[in-house]
């Protein structure tokens, strides 16, 4: 039965991309104190984790996050008091990726997409990371342009190839996109495919659900609820969007949406640690101050996640078994309803942390510091 207390062993995982410049393909507007390396992107996020509690890992992605010695930077984060969480591959910015990687045609640029995964679960050694995780940019523009069929032979045969590299204890975790950048064919669109290899793959592979990723009015609710019954959930993308990929803040665009997914979170108990869901941030801070806005959405998907724990979950068991529409429908509103704001900030004070991180963070004069220090940051990684 899940319990208000289990808020205690809920974690969410920072993306290192959050705290390096980015914006669209207009402009990238330059933040003051942006991190010049992986080392001080590692340092920005400790950070959000000192004030909210809540954020112990940092992904890391590969080659943006490049260094040469990976032992030596998971020592850097276990001193900041953070881990190394996924580690995801980078399959968008190589030249020989123009027709795709892993469904590329040509075996010579599969090979060389499988052996850059290759150089992502050398990394997962070095730094202890379990979690190996691949958004595939591949598909096609135009009808013709290639065959569909094949395109999804070639990818399982990769996809093979990528899972064999695995250790016991790693998980290949397989993101969708349903377009962008290939606009009339994604070789993983929806949840369906991803699920379809991850099936064929084995135990080890499971499917990560970036919320920004579906057509508009999608029920990505009822996504998680069938992920979880297939035991395939393996991870959260969590962001905003209004219209399109916009990587805005999670809870900023739909805060309902965000309690309707983790209400099904919380009936299937996938909030507790043993069900293995590793809910990630995958956001970009395009004009807002980036260290405060990852404590903002660290803090928004806590309070959505305390409201889902508020649902009287007997109680509207006995209205659905009744057929009490309006009385189920009632006993999660009441919970989504409730301003929980004020408990928040009592735990956050039992806990020994500050009541508003965000305050405390601004008042604390780490950016100051920062930008003081840090001259010439990491441009943009990508658009949004
Ligand atoms: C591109 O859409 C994307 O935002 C995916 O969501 C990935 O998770 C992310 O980039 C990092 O590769
Ligand atoms: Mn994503
Ligand atoms: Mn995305």
């Amino acid at each position: 039965m899940s319990s208000p207390a289990d808020l205690d062993t809920f974690t969410i995982e920072l993306p290192s991309w959050a705290f390096g410049n980015a914006g669209t393909r207009f402009k990238v507007f330059a933040t003051p104190g942006v991190p010049r390396d992986p080392y001080e992107k590692i340092s920005d996020a400790a950070q959000v984790h000192r004030y909210t509690g809540l954020a112990p890992r940092v992904s890391l992605h590969i080659p943006w996050d490049l260094v040469d010695d990976y032992d030596a930077l998971a020592r850097h984060a276990a001193d900041e008091g953070v881990s190394i969480g996924a580690i995801n591959s980078n399959l968008f910015q190589d030249d020989d990726y123009r027709l795709g990687s892993l469904a590329n045609p040509s075996k010579a640029v599969r090979d060389k997409a499988i052996a850059h995964h290759a150089a992502c679960v050398d990394v997962m050694r070095a730094t202890g990371s379990t979690d190996l995780k691949l958004w595939l940019p591949d598909g096609t523009n135009y009808p013709g342009q290639d065959s569909i069929r094949a395109r999804q032979d070639r990818l399982a045969d990769s996809l093979q190839q990528v899972y064999a590299l695995l250790d016991p204890g790693h998980r290949l975790l397989i993101e969708y996109k349903l377009f962008e950048p290939s606009f009339y064919t994604m070789d993983i669109p929806d949840w369906g495919t991803a699920l379809t290899h991850c099936l064929a793959l084995g135990d080890q592979a499971n499917v990560v659900l970036d919320t920004g990723h579906h057509a508009p009015s999608t029920n990505i609710e009822f996504i998680v609820a069938m992920l979880l019954r297939a035991g395939r959930l393996g991870a959260f993308d969590f962001n905003s969007r209004f219209y399109a990929d916009d990587d805005l803040m999670v809870g900023a665009a739909d805060p309902f949406q965000l309690f309707r997914i983790l209400n099904e979170i919380v009936e299937q108990d996938a909030h507790l640690p043993a069900s293995g869901v590793n809910f990630m941030l995958d956001q970009c801070h395009n004009i807002e101050p980036k260290i405060q806005g990852q404590i903002r959405s660290v803090l928004n998907v806590e309070e959505a996640l305390a409201k889902a724990l508020l649902v009287d979950r007997a109680a509207l068991t006995a209205a659905q078994q009744e057929g009490d529409v309006l009385g189920a429908h009632a006993v999660v509103m009441d919970a989504y309803n409730t301003d929980v704001r004020r408990s928040l900030a009592d735990r956050r004070e039992d806990k020994g942390l500050e009541r508003d991180p965000v305050a405390a963070f601004r008042a604390s004069g780490y950016l100051d510091r920062v930008s003081a220090e840090r001259v010439g940051g990491l441009q943009a990684s990508w658009g949004a």
